[in-house]
């Protein structure tokens, strides 16, 4: 047996990548620079996984490198260029890195390919567009290019490529493209491009390539089963009966391959990944013949080192069963931080139970070991594994009884409020708000001036006191501005939180957070994912001493702005011994009692944000309901213990509501706010006919870019959904929150959006 990964951590252990990439964007390094930089993190990791015992001539170590994206990079592998970025292929046929990253971030004129989440991880990818009129060709050879310098610098890698069926089962259909028109509907024009990609691999000596094809687990994918699966085996065959190629292997990580298992066992190629740790083996593997099985035993999607002796009892039991196998990790490890070696802080204790990306790598080649020495000549490790699982389940902290026996506690009248129109009464009494009242989603422009004092602050060279007295002084510039502008309902900004979930992190128990744990969310941008290690509770009030503070300092409501239970478990680690919706009642109840407190202290209004509500959604429909059923549970437990008078507002960053347009209405919150802007509303429509009869507050702006919203397009935007909802259903408020934007365009649009609703409000009363 032999050893791999699926994918390694490309962003560099400081982010390496990001400080390049970004400094290329701003013109301070050449492309040149970008590349010798890059080429020298891809060294950088060869080494490190020999370091670590995978192979440095068997091709075990795959280059999953990237700039930005591994869609992107198929795409422009591909040369699937959006008729708008036509021009981006320059005149010997290739696309550059300038017209890479223009792709991944428009040019002024053009707006970029769009984002989406990557399957159930918190990685997101661009979304190819694709249409009878997209051309196909070799646009890009850089995979080859790595492949021949891993070669030169003395390994055999493996290169990795976004599979075809997968490449096109995540694009979406261009605006050229007919209704009715499906991606896939192109494999027949894609594969000679991929065929011709693996014969110049081939030929460069690459013995084997990974085609990653997780679109065949996905049952979130709107194509039916029986399209995808002729695909697959249209795909295969074509690139199987090739007569130069290297060795195939297709991964389908992120779930079980189900039906799409025995294609793959029939089809002419040499090896299957399968994910052994979120799919089971309910299969036969007998059916593979003489193929390499390769076994995703190791969890490549969590920080937890787990149960080492039962993935070597799987491994040693799929090996009897298989010609060949190579253990390997469920998924691509791009999901983890680098290494725990670069945590000091963290505790020898909470330490000795993780495993980041290279410690995964070690338990991958351990395993190996223990297959081909036996199970004698791992039994250290395998003893120190299980003395660390076992002082993990007994660690003060892991259970805390009162938080347990609070949980076990709960009855139904814990996740109910009274019917909605007495709700609706006694706000109205209350809060004596305008018609179509305005706001904002809740926090205001992140300045160089809070980050350096943050940074300032942790590094110990700024007082708490002086943090604190910086931080109020900013809230009260935000409270006098947006009385200013003139608007109904006010935040107080959050300027002394560095992220909505590790902020609730570092005041929670239960949590901790990394020095260096980053891990990439998109292109350059990076989060530092907290670890919710323990049973969940709040020991003192968190944002209640800011925002009695900014209520304080003015007659309007101030909203209280807090961060719910589904969104903190999505954007977090969490811990894998219970079941998540066990895990999300803790982190709901701890909620629950800071917008107690946060109402006793005069806050009539609190928002709970669950933008990643949707994207927890389980890929596999058979989950769905039961984790709409927890999740939306979750949010009822930490907002329903409010009197009738307090308005509980909730904010979702997306539209495309789908699925989860039964759960928002469930979620009950008396206001949901809701990307709207870039389609014109067209969910305000779906809201009304879906018998949606609560606040809700689609965006009249996008903040995601600088654009200036006219004053006549904010009113005809709020005319529009006027012609969808009643007048009394309707709040005003920008897209997402305005952390990223500047204070400049914020109070210009802002104003804007405050002129367009005194206009609507005159012709509704006239
Ligand atoms: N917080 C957390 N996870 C998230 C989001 C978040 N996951 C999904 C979504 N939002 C991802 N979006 C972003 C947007 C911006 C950034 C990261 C993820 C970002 N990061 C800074 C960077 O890379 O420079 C670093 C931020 C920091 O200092 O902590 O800008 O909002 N948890
Ligand atoms: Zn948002």
């Amino acid at each position: 047996p032999t050893g791999t990964i699926l994918g390694y951590p490309r962003i560099g252990p400081r982010r390496e990548l990001k400080s390049a990439v970004e400094a290329f964007w701003a013109g301070t390094i050449t492309a040149d620079e970008l590349e010798s930089t890059a080429a020298g993190l891809r060294a950088d990791i060869r080494e490190r996984l020999t370091g670590l015992g995978l192979g440095r001539a068997d091709s075990s170590i795959p280059e999953t490198f990237s700039f930005y994206d591994q869609v992107l990079d198929a795409l422009c592998t591909v040369g699937a260029l959006p008729e708008r970025f036509a021009s981006l292929l320059g005149a010997d046929g290739t696309i550059d890195l300038a017209a890479y990253f223009t792709l991944a971030r428009g040019d002024g004129e053009n707006p970029p390919l769009e984002m989406t989440k990557w399957f159930d991880s918190n990685y997101h990818y661009l979304v190819p567009e694709i249409g009878p009129e997209t051309r196909f060709s070799l646009a890009s050879d850089r995979i080859v290019r790595e492949f021949v310098e891993a070669k030169q610098g003395g390994y055999l890698t493996r290169p990795v490529i976004v599979g075809p069926v997968t490449f096109l089962l995540l694009a979406k259909p261009s605006d050229a493209a007919p209704e009715g028109f499906l991606p896939l509907d192109r494999l027949r024009d894609l594969l000679p491009v991929y065929s011709e990609l693996l014969g110049r691999l081939a030929e460069a000596g690459a013995e084997w390539v990974q085609l990653d094809e997780p679109g065949l687990v996905s049952e979130s994918i709107p194509v039916p089963r029986a399209t995808v699966l002729a695909a697959l085996r249209h795909s295969t065959d074509t690139l199987g009966h090739l007569s130069t190629r290297p060795a195939i292997f297709v991964a389908a990580p992120y779930g079980s391959l189900d039906d799409a298992f025995p294609v793959l066992a029939d089809a002419p190629i040499e090896a299957v990944g399968l994910d052994l740790v979120r799919g089971q083996t309910p299969f036969d593997l007998s059916g593979l013949g003489t193929k390499t099985l390769v076994a995703g035993v190791i969890d490549g999607h969590n920080v937890w080192r787990g149960d080492l002796n039962a993935a070597f009892d799987t491994a040693q039991a799929i090996a009897a069963q298989v010609a060949h196998l190579a253990v390997s990790t469920s998924t691509s490890l791009l999901h983890l931080p680098h290494s725990i070696d670069d945590e000091p802080a963290l505790g020898d204790g909470l330490l000795s139970w993780l495993a980041f990306a290279d410690q995964k790598v070690a338990q991958v080649t351990t395993l190996v070991r223990g297959l081909a020495d036996g199970k004698a000549a791992i039994s250290p490790d395998l003893a120190a594994a299980a003395a660390a699982l076992q002082s993990r389940q007994d660690a003060p902290g892991v259970r805390d009884s009162s938080v347990r026996a609070r949980a076990a506690a709960l009855t139904g009248t814990d996740f109910t409020r009274g019917s909605y129109e007495h709700r609706v009464e006694a706000q109205d009494a209350a809060l004596g708000l305008p018609a179509l009242p305005t706001t904002t989603i809740g926090s205001f422009p992140q300045t160089t001036d809070i980050r350096r004092a943050r940074a300032q602050h942790l590094r110990g060279t700024l007082s708490a006191e002086d943090y604190r007295g910086l931080m109020r002084a900013e809230i009260a510039r935000v409270i006098a501005l947006q009385e200013q502008i003139g608007l109904d309902v006010l935040v107080h900004g959050e300027p002394e939180r560095n992220d909505m979930v590790q902020y609730f992190a570092e005041n929670l128990e239960g949590f901790a957070t990394t020095a260096n744990g980053w891990v990439q969310s998109y292109g350059s941008r990076c989060t530092r994912p907290s670890i919710l290690w323990g049973d969940v509770s709040r020991s003192a009030p968190i944002s209640v001493d800011w925002a009695s503070y900014a209520q304080s300092l003015t007659a309007k409501p101030v909203k209280g702005m807090l961060t719910g239970p589904v969104t903190i478990l999505a954007w977090s680690f969490v811990r894998e011994d219970q079941p998540l919706g066990d895990t999300a009642r803790q982190v709901a109840l701890a909620l629950r009692d800071e917008i107690a407190d946060l109402e006793a202290a005069g806050i009539q209004i609190v928002q709970v944000d669950e933008p990643a509500l949707r994207e927890l959604l389980p890929l596999k429909r058979a989950n769905q309901a039961a984790y709409l059923d927890w999740s939306v549970g979750a949010f009822r437990l930490a907002t329903a213990g409010v009197s009738a008078a307090t308005q509980i507002h909730t904010h979702l960053c997306y539209s495309e509501f789908g699925v989860v347009i039964d759960a928002i209405r469930n979620l009950d919150a008396d206001v949901t706010s809701i990307e709207a802007a870039r389609s014109r509303m067209a969910v305000v429509a779906d809201l009304g006919t879906s018998g949606f009869d609560h606040g809700i507050g689609p965006g009249v702006y996008d903040i995601h870019s600088p654009r200036i919203p006219s004053v006549a397009e904010v009113v005809d935007l709020l005319e529009r959904a006027l012609t969808a909802l009643p007048e009394r259903q309707l709040w005003v408020n920008p897209d997402c929150g305005l952390k990223t934007r500047g204070y400049a365009e914020t109070v210009e649009s802002l104003t804007n959006v405050l002129a367009a609703t005194r206009q609507v409000r005159a012709r509704v009363a006239g």
